[in-house]
């Protein structure tokens, strides 16, 4: 689910890698995080066992300048072993583009089998209509003297003949041809009128006019100071921050996000799983801050990050008595989103025609 920023001329989209355990989604982020520099990327983020084995997921903001205007690709990796299903699903939500990387070992094959079939029912668990949502292959391990064939592999995982690169993420080949082209793929599909209905309710994408982030900056402001908090943040569950107010002490919002998102998800899906019934907000006491999670409809939550001392009581109260003037402000924004998308296609036409989604021209 894309979310473009009028006002700070951003546009945020997410990736998400799959494949099965161990095929090499972590190193396709790793080799991204350690050749781009600094300024086209963000914080890399991972959270792996003692055996490098992806527990939750990784993450890797990548950011590209084209046209004036700020393009930020989050890109996840989910945990490939089956039994961690639950937090791959969270990592699927609202994702624009999927990237299903296969491990070319001949021996290998049933659980690339296995891997696409978990892509499919992740999606289609939440309503996601996986065919409709752009995918690009990668045949990662073309190295392996053991590799199965390209024509193999594109028999058995490609029926549909979706766009294909052979790599060798551990050398970096293949890596960034398989993220430009999820990144064009992303940025397509939001010009085709209609794409993103077919794709289900998780990907509609906001367009958040100058108008809507002053409305939101103005009730998170009143949302602060009825708290007595320091800052708060609206967040989307496909992980984008929708608007910020205050002080919010971290250096790196979108990753912030990111694990806000996941988190809050996560645990709302656990009270609805062991409570039979989601609950309306969590609190998390860190060593210096204290931050309230609060829901505001469906798809979004505002957080509320406060000095460690601060009264619970308080923040809670100042939630509930925000929820609805920001769902009302969230709901002019659905309204009028469809129609104000289409005037970024001209946008997204030039910056895919460049080839690159924005990654080699500087504004
Ligand atoms: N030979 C070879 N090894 C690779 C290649 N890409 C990754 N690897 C290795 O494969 C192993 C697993 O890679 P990861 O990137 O951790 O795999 P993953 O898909 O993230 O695995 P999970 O997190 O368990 O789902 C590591 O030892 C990598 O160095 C490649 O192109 N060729
Ligand atoms: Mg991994």
């Amino acid at each position: 689910m894309a979310i473009i920023h009028e006002a700070t001329r951003e546009v945020i989209c997410k990736i998400v890698y799959h494949g099965t355990g161990k095929c090499g989604k972590t190193t396709n982020l790793m080799w991204m995080n350690q050749s781009l520099p600094e300024s086209k990327r963000g914080k890399f983020l991972t959270l792996e066992t003692p055996t490098e084995r992806t527990l939750f997921f990784d993450y890797l903001p990548v950011i590209a300048r084209a046209k004036g205007y700020t393009f930020r690709y989050l890109l996840f990796a989910t945990p490939g072993q089956p039994y961690y299903d639950a937090s791959r699903k969270l990592v699927f939500k609202g994702a624009d583009a999927v990237v299903f990387v296969v491990d070319s070992a001949r021996d290998r094959g049933p659980e690339n089998d296995d891997a696409l079939a978990l892509l499919k029912k992740n999606l289609s668990d939440q309503g996601q209509v996986p065919d409709a949502i752009p995918t690009v292959i990668q045949y990662n391990k073309r190295d392996l003297r053991e590799a199965m064939t390209i024509e193999d592999a594109e028999r058995r995982y490609n029926p549909t003949r979706l766009l294909s690169f052979p790599s060798v993420a551990r050398s970096g080949e293949g890596v960034y041809e398989t993220f430009l082209t999820a990144a064009k793929m992303a940025l397509t599909r939001l010009r085709m009128p209609g794409a993103e209905a077919r794709m289900g309710p998780l990907f509609r994408t906001l367009v958040i006019t100058t108008d809507d982030e002053e409305r939101f900056k103005k009730l998170l402001a009143k949302l602060v100071l009825d708290a007595e908090a320091s800052g708060a943040m609206l967040v989307d569950e496909s992980s984008g921050v929708l608007a910020i107010e205050g002080a919010v002490p971290y250096d790196a919002l979108e990753s912030l996000g990111a694990l806000l998102a996941c988190n809050f998800t996560a645990a709302q899906e656990l009270s609805t799983m062991l409570a039979g019934q989601g609950f309306a907000g969590i609190s998390q006491r860190g060593t210096t801050w204290l931050m309230r999670a609060g829901r505001i409809d469906a798809r979004r939550f505002v957080v509320l990050v406060a000095n460690r001392r601060a009264d619970r009581q308080r923040l809670r109260e100042a939630v509930t008595t925000a929820r609805g003037p920001l769902a009302g402000a969230l709901q002019m924004v659905d309204t009028v989103s469809a129609n104000r998308l289409a005037g970024f296609g001209e946008l997204f036409s030039a910056v895919t025609e460049l080839g690159v989604a924005g990654l080699t021209e500087d504004a």
